[in-house]
């Protein structure tokens, strides 16, 4: 593993917290107030506005090696114990989850619970809360103030494309639930154990710019990185890597998860797209669907035949099941690829497992078609400050930047505890990004200048802007990154500091 990414230097948990309050002093002295840390108060202050229901929700992860069956097929890697997804988290909303790490790993670990507007100091990503050494256990605890799905990832090096992830549901026990069952789809997009590693895939992406390291054209007898195709729908260049497998519920296509339900029931489907460089377009055969959330939030209901999912994008679709078996197929977005899972409402059988539906050639839902609902729009306000972030770099030299600096030499964003900001993406790469911002849900305003959904991870077209309106309303110190695993690893992140 690459130690790049793994945050600053290690320190233990005890340190940390000893030096806590002089660190404070000493940064805020600093001529840089970039790197002024938030206080604990503040980020106490915080917590306490949050709603609390007074019950926690106590879970214990052990991240470690795993031997995972992906459906006859037998990986070596690592993961949240035996299972691909790890066990599903769920609570309600104001519930404050205790959850215990024992990292046995064997290197530093983190878990960052992706999407949750929670306390800064429990994000599971360096500098804002320590790595967890290897050996050691950590106990993040933090309120869950918004219903959604969510999901947790490390934020350390390449480990988000191992099998570290699991889903989170936080339930608003006020919603009227207007569906009979619900079903947790998790995407991924799989090597580690079966394929390259993910230090491998890394290294051959990067010696593509080194003389005499190698070069594209080695590149193409490297299993895992030929094949590469385009999407009208992303703006060209889809992704990076070939995968050898692609997964939903941590299984390959021809040993899929089934899903059982009764004919007419309406089914919430919860889709999370774990994976780390592909975007998939997902389609449940002979059914339209209707998407009702995307990111945890609320957006106004439309009915479509697909939805496009970036890596950490999350969309809510319901659908009113048929009768018979229909596959749940997620199409790797220029891959040629498939991953699926099966619903069966009756008798029948499932078609061959590369089968992809013509759904998937309909209407397929993208972000710049959705408005969020009047009660999560973030109300039209004079901006107090515009935000501005450059996203290059080029497959070639694989050197993805933030506003011209690679991680960690990029300089990060400020603002002010109670701001409004916009916040600019201006793609000036071939290449589509998936921007998110920790911490924060903010709302994307359409190309035609409507309001849009409320996001935390929004896609970014090549060569194209994009604004978002943000409510500094969590101190602390917060990333803010491309969530392509190996773009953010090569330096395509920064962050966003609430300064004084
Ligand atoms: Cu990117």
């Amino acid at each position: 593993m690459t130690e790049r990414h793994s945050g600053p230097p290690r320190i233990s948990r005890r340190i940390f917290l000893a030096g806590a309050a002089a660190t404070a002093v000493t940064l805020a002295a600093c001529s840089r107030d970039t790197t002024a840390r938030v206080s604990t108060d503040r980020i106490a202050a915080a917590e306490a506005t949050r709603p609390h229901t007074g019950r926690t929700v106590a879970v214990e992860l052990s991240p470690g090696h795993a031997q995972l069956d992906l459906g006859g097929t037998r990986a070596a890697t690592f993961a949240y114990g035996d299972v691909l997804p790890g066990p599903l988290i769920r609570a309600n909303a104001g519930d404050e989850l205790a959850v215990t790490v024992k990292n046995r790993l064997g290197h530093s670990t983190s878990v960052h619970w992706h999407g949750i507007a929670l306390r800064n100091d429990m994000d599971g990503a360096a500098p804002a809360s320590p790595d967890i050494e290897t050996g050691t256990d950590f106990v993040y605890r933090f309120s869950v103030p918004h219903p959604g799905t969510y999901w947790a990832h490390p934020h350390t090096g390449l480990d988000a494309d191992t099998g570290l992830y699991l889903p989170i549901i936080i339930d608003d026990p006020a919603e009227p639930g207007d569906y009979d069952a619900e079903w947790v789809v998790v995407l991924d997009d799989w090597t580690d154990g079966v394929g390259s590693t993910p230090q491998q895939v890394y290294d051959g992406l990067r010696g593509s710019s080194m003389p005499g390291m190698g070069g594209m054209h080695d590149m193409d007898s490297m299993p895992g990185m030929t094949g590469m195709g385009s999407s009208t729908l992303l703006g060209g260049d889809a992704g990076d890597v070939m995968y050898p497998y692609y997964l939903i519920n941590g299984r390959i296509p021809a040993a899929p998860t089934t899903f059982t339900a009764k004919p007419g029931q309406r089914l919430r489907i919860r889709i999370i797209n774990a994976g780390s460089d592909t975007a998939f377009r997902v389609a449940l055969a002979g059914h339209r669907m209707t998407v009702t959330h995307t990111d945890g939030f609320p957006v106004q209901p439309i009915d479509v035949d697909a939805v496009l999912v970036g890596m950490g994008e999350r969309y809510d679709v319901i659908v009113t099941a048929g009768d018979g078996v229909f596959p749940l197929v997620a199409m790797a977005e220029g891959k040629d690829a498939v991953a699926r899972a099966l619903l069966s409402t009756g008798a029948g059988a499932a078609p061959e497992p590369g089968f992809q539906p013509p759904e998937l050639g309909g209407v397929v839902a993208t972000v710049d078609m959705f408005t969020a609902t009047p009660e999560v729009d973030l109300g039209v306000v004079e901006p107090d400050i515009a935000l501005s972030v450059q996203l290059s770099g080029a497959m070639m030299k694989y050197d993805w930047k933030i506003n011209g600096q690679a991680f960690a030499d990029t300089e990060p964003l400020t603002i002010k505890e109670g701001q409004r900001a916009t916040l600019t993406f201006n793609n000036m790469s071939m290449m589509w990004h998936p921007m998110h911002l920790h911490g924060h849900t903010f709302q994307v305003i359409n190309r035609d200048g409507r309001r849009g959904a409320r996001k935390d991870t929004v896609v970014v077209l090549p060569m194209q802007r994009l604004t978002v309106d943000v409510v500094a309303d969590n101190p602390g110190e917060w990333m803010l990154h491309c969530h392509n695993t190996y773009h953010q690893e090569a330096g395509m992140m920064t962050s966003l500091n609430y300064v004084a």
